[in-house]
């Protein structure tokens, strides 16, 4: 654990205010300890309170959790419900006028979709679904724009039990085509293009590369939302229109009955080896997450909160704090397809003060670059309907902590820190803002019922003050189920022997400090984090040597002001080393390629090039001394293996 050397040094504190605690769901500090010690006591009547409180069974369960076959485990699996009927037909009775979704395009054009019309939209697409032959366990592919359709596409799903994986659309068709062909989908549910800034950029093209690949009979449709207008490849047999798959269909489509432990969906993330990993999550354990952290973490008044998170569906923040989460609660939500900079650097603080949002959600990177082009620009709009803001994907650095905490909150709005991962399905570490006092920095402490813990290789619980391996020590109902197709990478990834086989490792290295706050220091494992994104850097590497000219790649991340960190590519080529003009030509090739493999994401922001990279005798590349050049540190490490220190001067 030598990479951990320090944690912050932040001792400001911010208790949440008499006001806000006393409206709080979970209303003081000791109601917050009261969670934890009924979880602590009971653990599975804890959660199974929560499951009958929250959840509208079909059929109620009465088995529990299920740990008999760990780490695979089981939450209420003899329990019938469905989730979209949870998102949505049971707000109804009471709410079938109100406001569930308002979406504002890029442009600013406002379209407001209540709870009824979302059920018949959802319903007719739904039906739709079936008539082309999906069915309860098919995998349906959705590769489109951050827009209502998106939602509706997932709700659709989640109706008639079909396992929704959504690509999101920055990918590229390769990597479209990898993720469609290991889940075997049968159908794709794109759009012609997606606007963003004022620019289009196209879907559909990019679907129609990805089936031009090999190993994806198993489309059999792809159902095209007209949102450009734009002119698009038209493959008869094989494209629908949105428009026209809808256009006879009843707008009442009876929910499937799912099993508690039926997939919901499969999200594909990054891991440390190659290929991306299918994380498959259940149907009611993660509803349940999503709902218990909606309204503990983020305090949710069904009947007065405007809801905005602005992550976008492709991810799996927009999966919960999107798609379902804030539809189970029976809210209003904002959803957002464009940008934050365009028109200007005010188009967040623009939307807050138009549609009167309360709880906004967003990310560090976003935040940072914000404050960078424009830190004075909140003041310029009445910001008053906000009562709580959350920050999420990266830990948020002190600074921008202030900034949001002043600027956009007026000092008056508690911020939620939570982390969380694809893989735990809703928030695990987070304050609850009525009872938890803040630190800048620190998303604080556990959600009651969540079980964490910071150990060593060993798996040791580790002293308040040492670094060591983030673990979740008991099985929780949001946990996923497993890797789609790959149980045993699940195992090895997520629950090493070293550590005992059943506690879940989440990647990260954290630290406590003396009041058990949560620190999180960064991944463990070869896993970038760029803009609150995870790119694998083996992915990259492998998208790098698939280029005819490379030879050999290495990828590590160094510090960035706005991204968290930025990508920087170590290349040796075939040929000789190219310097100069030839250097910069070749760069902006490899950086176009990786684009064209991964997507714009994960294109290096920097390729340096040599004629070889720096390798112990045995010939492992040494990163630790990679990491140190891409910073620019001059090395004062022990390079004694080291095969050719010579390299290291090319390097710099
Ligand atoms: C929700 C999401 C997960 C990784 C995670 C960690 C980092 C997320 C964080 C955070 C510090 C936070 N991360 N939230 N680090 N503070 N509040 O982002 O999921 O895309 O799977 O990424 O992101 O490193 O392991 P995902």
């Amino acid at each position: 654990m030598s990479h951990i050397e320090s944690v912050l040094h932040e001792n400001r504190s911010f208790p949440p205010s008499s006001e806000f605690t006393a409206q709080a769901n979970v209303s003081g500090i000791a109601a917050y300890q009261a969670l934890t010690t009924k979880a602590a006591t009971d653990y599975e009547g804890y959660w199974a309170d929560l499951a009958r409180q929250h959840i509208s069974w079909e059929t109620p369960f009465t088995r529990i959790l299920d740990e008999t076959n760990a780490p695979f485990y089981r939450w209420f699996d003899d329990g019938y419900l469905n989730v979209s009927y949870n998102c949505i037909d049971r707000h109804l009775p009471a709410k079938a006028d109100k406001t569930a979704l308002i979406f504002e395009a890029d442009d600013g054009l406002v379209t407001r979709i209540s709870y009824q019309q979302l059920h018949d939209r959802v319903c007719a697409f739904a039906n739709a679904l079936i008539a082309q032959g999906v069915t309860k366990g098919d995998r349906v592919v959705i590769y489109m724009p951050m827009s209502a359709e998106a939602v509706i596409a997932m709700q659709a799903c989640a109706r008639i039990g079909a396992i929704h994986s959504v690509v999101f659309g920055g990918f590229s068709a390769k990597s479209l085509h990898e993720r469609i062909v290991d889940a075997q989908a049968k159908l794709v549910i794109t759009a012609d293009a997606g606007m963003r800034g004022g620019r289009a950029t196209s879907l559909k093209s990019a679907v129609d590369e990805a089936l031009t690949l090999g190993g994806t009979e198993c489309i059999s449709r792809v159902i095209v939302y007209q949102r450009t207008g734009q002119e698009v490849n038209w493959h008869e047999s094989r494209d629908l229109w949105w428009h026209d798959s809808v256009a006879d269909m009843p707008n009442t489509c009876e929910p499937a009955r799912m099993n508690a432990e039926d997939p919901l969906f499969i999200l594909y993330t990054s891991g440390s080896t190659g290929t991306p990993k299918g994380v498959q999550h259940s149907s009611a354990g993660y509803l349940l997450g999503a709902i218990v952290t909606m309204n503990m973490v983020f305090d949710a008044k069904a009947d007065t909160d405007v809801f905005w998170c602005t992550a976008d569906v492709g991810w799996i923040t927009g999966h919960t704090y999107v798609t379902y989460g804030p539809l189970a609660m029976g809210m209003t939500q904002v959803i957002f397809e464009g940008v934050p900079t365009y028109p200007d650097a005010g188009r967040f603080w623009k939307m807050i003060q138009d549609h009167r949002v309360t709880t906004f959600y967003t990310a560090p990177t976003a935040i940072r670059s914000l404050i960078k082009l424009g830190g004075e620009l909140p003041r310029q709009y009445d910001l008053s309907s906000l009562r709580l803001l959350g920050s999420v994907g990266e830990p948020i650095n002190p600074e921008a902590w202030m900034w949001y905490h002043q600027e956009v909150g007026q000092s008056r709005c508690p911020i939620v820190d939570t982390w969380w991962q694809t893989e735990t399905g809703s928030n695990m570490i987070a304050p609850l803002p009525g009872a938890v006092a803040t630190k800048p920095g620190s998303c604080t402490l556990p959600i009651p019922g969540i079980i964490a813990d910071v150990v060593d290789e060993h798996g040791a619980s580790l002293p308040f003050g040492q670094g060591g391996y983030l673990v979740i020590t008991r099985p929780f109902p949001s946990l996923l189920r497993t890797l789609w197709n790959n149980p045993e990478r699940y195992k090895k990834s997520y629950f090493p022997e070293e550590l005992g086989g059943k506690v879940y490792l989440a990647g990260d290295s954290a630290q406590r400090d003396t009041d058990g706050y949560y620190w999180i220091m960064g991944r463990i494992d070869d896993v970038l984090n760029v803009s609150g994104h995870r790119l694998g850097t083996m992915e990259i590497e492998s998208a790098l040597v698939s280029h005819p000219l490379v030879a050999e790649a290495a990828i590590v991340g160094k510090p960035h002001d706005i991204k968290g960190e930025a990508i920087v590519a170590f290349v040796v080529l075939k040929g000789e080393r190219p310097q100069g003009a030839a250097a910069k030509e070749i760069s902006d090739t490899l950086r176009n390629w990786v684009g064209q493999e991964i997507g714009a994401i994960a294109k290096p922001d920097e390729i340096r090039f040599g004629d070889n990279l720096p390798k112990t005798r045995s010939g492992k590349i040494m990163r630790r001394l990679l990491r140190a050049l891409a910073k620019g540190e001059t090395i004062t490490q022990d390079v004694s293996t080291l095969e050719n220190p010579a390299i290291l001067d090319q390097l710099k």
